[in-house]
């Protein structure tokens, strides 16, 4: 995972459009964003399922499922859905995403600064998007990304568009209101 704030240049949303100002862990965590590396060398130890099972008992992260983000994936839903993970919208519950191959980019709304932060994932990412912070999310020039995707009880994956009625969704007031204190 590397993080950095997004350069804001027009131009294909697949290149790194990397401002060169980086951004670290502990600031992502003052602003709801959860990260573990968790290797999926299995070489290593106990694989890494028992450390994704030991997170998603510890968060309460009950069902989980995988998302195959290709051509072949998605079939004729690949337009739309990769054009809907772009567009600015925030969800009711954690987007939880555990990054098996590939590789891509969320970016997450700053708040106050009302600055992009481009996080780029690879495998053995796992990254926590909290509940109404305005985020998308796009693939990078390899082109492909799995991930599993870890949610609490049925998943809730709505995006709603970032527009005056998300600002008072409850959601999305509660994340300001965690903001306050946390920072
Ligand atoms: C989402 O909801 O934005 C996604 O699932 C993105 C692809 S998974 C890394
Ligand atoms: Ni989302």
């Amino acid at each position: 995972m590397r993080a950095y704030y997004f350069d804001n240049i027009a131009g294909d949303q697949r290149l790194p459009h990397d401002s060169g100002r980086y951004t670290d862990h502990a600031h992502l965590r003052s602003l709801g964003v959860l990260h573990w590396n968790v290797s999926l060398d299995s070489r290593l130890g106990g694989g890494w399922e028992t450390e994704i099972d030991r997170i998603a008992e510890q968060h309460g992260y009950k069902n989980r499922d995988t998302i195959d983000v290709t051509k072949e994936g998605l079939g004729d839903l690949y337009d739309s859905k990769l054009s809907a993970f772009f567009e600015e919208h925030m969800h009711e519950d954690d987007e939880i995403r555990f990054i098996l191959s590939g590789s891509g980019f969320f970016d997450i709304r700053e708040h106050p600064s009302n600055e992009w932060i481009r996080i780029h994932v690879l495998p053995g990412d796992l990254l926590v998007v909290p509940a109404g912070i305005y985020h998308r999310f796009t693939l990078d020039t390899l082109n492909q990304i799995k991930a599993l995707r870890l949610f609490k009880e049925e998943p809730n994956w709505t995006p709603y568009a970032r527009s005056p009625e998300t600002d008072s969704n409850d959601y999305r007031v509660r994340y300001i209101k965690s903001l306050e204190g946390a920072a």
